[in-house]
């Protein structure tokens, strides 16, 4: 008998960062070095525990020719068709049980195995040294080549290199990796997203040549007062600096100053240069710009900045964190297209070819580490990573890793300790690591309200009314704090329909210096690709604890489609302010940006009449300095011999093509309206009701004699008229289970706004008037809604008054109030009102008044998880299905080919089966959006208040 001794694995527990890897340094593409991209097909092997196998894989000969093979970058669980296990989806709760380092025995382990030769015009092996790269390995890797134990390594999101050249040869190199699931860096990886391990970033092997800079740091500052820029280029080996474009020619470590175009996010003026050393040219990207805490500020080259930033997590719906460069590049040019000038790198440093973006298209970033240990936060903080020395090695590791890795790029302003790690030594002392290595940047941090380790007060979610009192300087706070200035590093949380409320925020951040903007949580969506459901978001792997669809929450969908909070959020942060009163012919243009002129904008403006653009010419506007704002006449307005409503729509437009948007992109508009909108056509009712038998007729309508339902308009089919007050929750409805606030969803359920019963009190045929009497009301509760639907005609039209009186104590707001119908066949839809898409009382901004045309479809918002979505605000006219309905005053219209409670029940989109029958509904009002599945719900002024109430439709056959 013999026994077998398994592997030792106490590196996967221990505290330590790991063994064997070079000091980190900066992440840079040589022009001439050479180096051999290991991404591709590799061998694969997945064992449920650590120890299960040992390392004969590593050994030159082993055959894996049975193993299955995985894509390199990628996260095995994505791979293999579910042979590889499943993702699993938390937002801060642990997935193993929480005994710091440990983790549990069952650790999927992937063994990875390629060979590979060296390209024929690889230096000479004695030429220089060689380097393994590693950008990302989540969580835990060993690594092996040609049979020699090279080391391993924790911190998934961060770069790890080996010295490899005494070990390579021409062909023949045997490469293994060991990857572990969970290790005692999992602990300090408790990110709100899904845990996905493998090799999910590139391997690298890169030749350094013999008189290679190991490592360099540019230093390159602007001095806004005389205009001038600073170069200074540290390198571990002596070399020349030069950037031609600047006649900069000078060693390293010495300063040369020129004048030069400082860099900022709006202005991203980049110097080629390139550092000379012996051994190696490397290509410089240099941004001039300083940044600095002044006068309780962040300021950049001497000015404060407003970020109006995103929270970015990296993700693909098949990939998950491994992204390509494309990838990468939309998601940037999805930014400034919106008009979103700072990125967060919520909670990690990303793939460095994103900060390469950063640089070149601007973004202002905060770099943000690979930690995050909010799991303990159900144990009150005890044992907290950040609070216990033992672990202080691996975190100042992975703050050094982020900093040296990422220190070249000018787009980086803050540096961030990581996210919800709660408060310790150990942040203090990454804190005080990265101010001594990086005095030209701030550093961040959330979690320390005190600003201990900061230099800038940051919140998640604070309500409109704290930040106000904090942009006063009344939020009181330790002294070290009142000083600084404010950023709110998440709000606005995007899941599902919202974020609501974000204007009111954007007027706050505004009006108060200290506000320094915010950073909306969060991009995109992490719904993963699945066949039967759509996109699989938490629970869908059958994971024992999981956070449901928390993890669908971002201003883009899974596949980067816009949602409407990405209209919703470019129109507040649109940095041009147009407004002034249409009827005096005058516009006052205001330029919001920080640094750039309205130079690269050119305006234009539109007479439109009844919601279609009658007239448009371009608007001289003068080239506004950052901060200016100028008075612009507008034209006569032109004769149209129409009558109608009538308005200006001002619009500023790119002037011609950039980097990241075309000639003619919209980056801002305002509209002014002229004269009111006319009142409905009046409706004299010349006609009275007449009963047979079975039905009572009036103009061209026919209904139930009995009940007095509505059953044909003009021989088209209407079903189930009456009023409605239910939505199907939205995610922000339903708020987080944590909010001390009302949570409308439970409580809608709770008073049976999904369920009310319509009784019927009485049908009256009168001389002029069909009037249906009711009272809708929930079972079980006393409160109610008295109802009064009254009909006239003059013949050919149809008119619906609704009269509402609440009766009872009505402590929550309603859903919705209007009427919905059913029709049996509609598919274009036109409307003159808001659009082109959806809105709601605190997410209508970016609504604009126009003649809108969609199909039904379209008119649907794809939530992830199906949820109240594609009402149109604003509506004084919308034809669908045969009818032409007007309404007054405005109302709000959905139409869908499911009913409400249909799409209440879904969980997915793939739920959602379309009937034969298009259900309408015309709001009068709705409840407003709010952002309480992480944040506060709507302000007040956004309810939807139960009150008397009346509003009126006039339906007709459509022309
Ligand atoms: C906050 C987290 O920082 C972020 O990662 C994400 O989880 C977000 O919430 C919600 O989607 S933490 C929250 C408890 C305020």
């Amino acid at each position: 008998m013999s026994f077998r001794t398994p592997p030792s694995v106490d590196y996967v527990e221990d505290f330590s960062p790991g063994n064997g890897a070079l000091p980190p340094r900066a992440w840079y593409a040589s022009s001439d070095a050479a180096s051999l991209s290991l991404n591709g097909s590799w061998r694969f092997r997945l064992s449920a525990t650590a120890d299960a196998e040992d390392d004969s894989f590593a050994e030159d000969g082993y055959d894996a020719g049975d193993w299955a093979e995985v894509s390199v970058p990628g996260h095995w669980v994505l791979q293999g068709d579910g042979a590889f296990g499943s993702p699993i989806y938390t937002n801060h709760l642990y997935p193993f049980p929480v005994d710091p380092p440990r983790v549990p025995t069952e650790n999927p382990t992937g063994d990875h195995l390629r060979v590979f030769d060296l390209p024929d015009d690889w230096p000479a092996l004695t030429e220089g040294g060689s380097v393994l790269r590693f950008d990302g390995v989540e969580s835990c890797a060993r690594v092996w080549l040609n049979g020699t134990d090279i080391g391993e390594f924790k911190g998934s999101r961060l770069p790890h290199e080996f010295a490899v050249g005494h070990l390579l040869k021409p062909t023949g190199n045997v490469l293994a990796v060991r990857v572990h699931q969970w290790s005692a860096g999992s602990y300090l990886e408790d990110q709100d997203q899904w845990w996905l391990p493998g090799i999910f970033r590139d391997v690298t092997l890169l030749h350094r040549p013999a008189g290679s800079a190991l490592d360099f740091f540019v230093h390159a500052s602007y001095d806004h007062v005389g205009g001038l820029g600073t170069l200074r280029v540290e390198s571990d080996v002596d070399g020349r600096v030069t950037v031609p474009s600047l006649d900069i020619d000078v060693a390293t470590g010495e300063s040369a100053t020129v004048p030069v175009e400082p860099w900022t996010a709006e202005t991203p003026r980049l110097y080629d240069g390139v550092l000379v050393t012996e051994g190696e040219r490397v290509p410089l990207r240099i941004g001039f710009r300083t940044v600095a805490l002044e006068d309780g500020l962040i300021k950049v080259n001497g000015r404060a900045i407003l970020f109006k930033g995103v929270n970015r997590h990296e993700w693909h719906p098949e990939r998950g964190r491994a992204l390509d460069l494309e990838t990468m590049r939309e998601d940037v040019l999805l930014m400034k297209r919106h008009n979103i000038n700072a990125v967060r790198t919520s909670h990690y440093p990303p793939h460095p070819a994103f900060l390469d973006l950063c640089d070149e298209y601007g973004l202002w970033v905060i770099d943000e580490c690979d930690l995050e240990t909010h799991g303990f936060t159900e144990q009150a903080w005890r044992d907290n990573p950040v609070d216990d020395d033992r672990w202080t090695p691996a975190l100042l590791d992975r703050a050094a890793r982020m900093v040296e890795r990422d220190k070249n790029h000018p787009s980086i302003v803050l540096w961030s300790l990581g996210n919800e790690a709660g408060t310790g030594r150990g942040l203090t002392a990454m804190a005080e690591w990265i101010h001594g290595r990086d005095s030209s940047r701030l550093v961040h941090y959330e979690g320390d309200w005190g600003c201990r380790d900061t230099d800038m007060y940051s919140r998640m979610y604070a309500d409109h009314a704290e930040v106000e009192r904090i942009g006063q300087g009344l939020d009181g706070g330790p002294h070290q704090r009142r000083g600084l200035p404010f950023i709110q590093c998440e709000y606005g949380h995007a899941m599902g329909n919202g974020p609501g409320g974000i204007a009111d925020y954007q007027r706050l951040f505004e009006a108060y210096d200290r506000l320094q903007g915010g950073f909306i949580w969060e991009w995109i969506d992490h719904g993963i690709k699945h066949p039967e459901l759509g996109y699989a978001y938490g629970g869908d792997f059958g994971e024992e604890l999981h956070d449901g669809n928390f993890v669908c929450d971002g201003l883009v969908f899974p596949d980067r489609k816009p949602s409407p909070g990405l209209a919703e959020y470019k129109k507040v942060i649109e940095p041009v302010r147009i407004e002034g009163d249409g009827g005096d012919g005058t516009v006052r243009v205001t330029n919001r940006y920080d640094f750039a002129d309205l130079s690269a904008l050119a305006f234009e403006w539109a007479y439109d009449v009844d919601g279609e653009t009658v007239e448009a010419g371009a608007l001289s506007v003068p080239a506004l300095a950052p901060g200016e704002s100028a008075e612009v006449k507008l034209p006569e307005p032109p004769a149209h011999g129409r009558g109608g409503e009538t308005q200006w729509t001002v619009r500023a437009l790119l002037a011609g093509d950039t980097a990241w948007g075309k000639k003619d992109h919209e980056v801002a508009w305002a509209q002014l309206p002229i004269t009111e909108r006319s009142s409905l056509p009046s409706v004299p009712a010349s006609e009275g009701p007449s009963a047979s038998e079975r039905q009572i007729r009036l103009g061209p309508a026919s209904f139930d004699v009995r009940t007095g339902a509505l059953l044909t308009i003009g021989g088209i089919d209407v079903t189930g008229l009456r009023l409605d007050v239910w939505r199907a929750p939205t995610d922000n409805d339903e708020g987080a289970s944590w909010q001390t606030g009302e949570r409308y969803g439970e409580l809608w359920r709770k008073y049976g706004m999904h369920r009310m019963q319509h009784r019927l009190d009485g049908v009256e045929l009168g001389d002029d008037a069909l009037t249906v009497r009711t009272r809708v009301a929930p079972a079980a509760w006393e409160v109610g809604l008295r109802t009064v639907y009254r009909w006239t005609s003059d013949g050919s039209r149809l008119k619906l008054t609704v009269s509402v009186a609440p009766e009872g104590d009505w402590t929550l707001p309603l859903p919705r109030l209007g009427i919905r119908f059913g029709l049996p066949r509609a598919d274009r839809v036109k409307w003159f009102g808001g659009g082109p898409g959806e809105a709601y009382p605190d997410t209508r901004s970016a609504s604009k008044l126009g003649l809108w045309h969609s199909s039904v479809d379209e008119l649907q918002t794809p939530y992830v998880r199906p949820q109240e979505n594609g009402a149109r605000a604003d509506t004084r006219m919308a034809e669908l299905g045969g009818l032409r309905i007007e309404g007054e005053p405005e109302f709000w219209f959905t139409a869908r080919r499911w009913t409400t409670e249909q799409l209440d029940a879904a969980g997915h989109l793939t739920d959602l089966e379309p009937g034969d029958t298009v259900w309408v509904n015309l709001d009068h009002g709705q409840q407003g959006i709010g952002s309480q599945s992480c944040g506060p719900g709507p302000l007040p002024q956004y309810e939807l208040r139960a009150s008397p109430a009346e509003f009126s439709f006039v339906f007709s056959k459509d022309a």
